[in-house]
């Protein structure tokens, strides 16, 4: 079998059933920041969920704590087409933050401090498919890779995991983020290759 290599270290092995099409497996962890990474103490920390009802939720990061918190043993897939299998991470899923939330929207923005945005459909945050998470790999969250915490969303593409994650707000429309705006998919499956639009 053929092995090419492409960079991070990467190996394509063409018969793993957990690639997606035109993904290369990487053992390293890349960064990928649009800006300058954000310093945020966890004193200061704290992440809302804003509904079109004008109601703001707010989690401090001793009550996001408090909550069920959840360990979470994923592949994850970015859409520059590295992807990194058995990642793990901890963090508590947005079925238990939404649980006291009233909402008739489905979908949501996501807001990060430092201003990155990124939209993403209810159906894709609830059923156990998304987590702000806090840990990765037993370790606090690297503030490269988006620590304090980040969303997780690893059914899409990794782009949609917005790191310094500070809240959603809930919209209407599936209104695009920031790097929607600039031609990445509103939606980022990537079993189906929903890359660009
Ligand atoms: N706030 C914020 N979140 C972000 C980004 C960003 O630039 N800013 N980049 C996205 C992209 S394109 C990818 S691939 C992943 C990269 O996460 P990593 O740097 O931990 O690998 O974060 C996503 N979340
Ligand atoms: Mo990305």
């Amino acid at each position: 079998m053929a092995v090419f290599s492409r960079g991070f270290g990467a190996r394509r092995r063409e018969s793993d059933p957990k690639l997606p099409p035109g993904q290369y497996l990487t053992e390293d962890f890349p960064v990928l920041s649009a800006g300058p990474t954000p310093r945020i103490d966890t004193a200061d920390w704290s992440f809302s969920i804003q509904t079109e009802k004008n109601t703001t939720t707010t989690w401090s990061w001793d009550q996001l704590h408090d909550l069920p918190i959840e360990e979470v043993a994923t592949d994850i897939h970015c859409v520059t087409r590295w992807s990194k299998l058995g990642t793990s991470w901890r963090g508590v899923s947005l079925d238990t933050l939404f649980a006291g939330v009233d909402t008739d929207f489905a979908y949501a923005m996501a807001h990060s401090y430092g201003g990155y945005t990124t939209n993403i459909a209810m159906a894709d945050l609830l059923g156990g498919k998304a987590w702000v998470a806090f840990e990765f790999g037993g370790e606090p969250l690297d503030p490269e890779h988006g620590g304090p915490a980040r969303l997780l969303v690893p059914h899409l593409y990794f782009w949609k995991s917005a790191k310094w994650v500070r809240g959603l707000t809930m919209q209407k429309h599936d209104d695009p983020g920031f790097w929607e705006q600039n031609g990445y998919n509103l939606h980022g499956d990537p079993w189906t290759e929903e890359r660009y639009w």
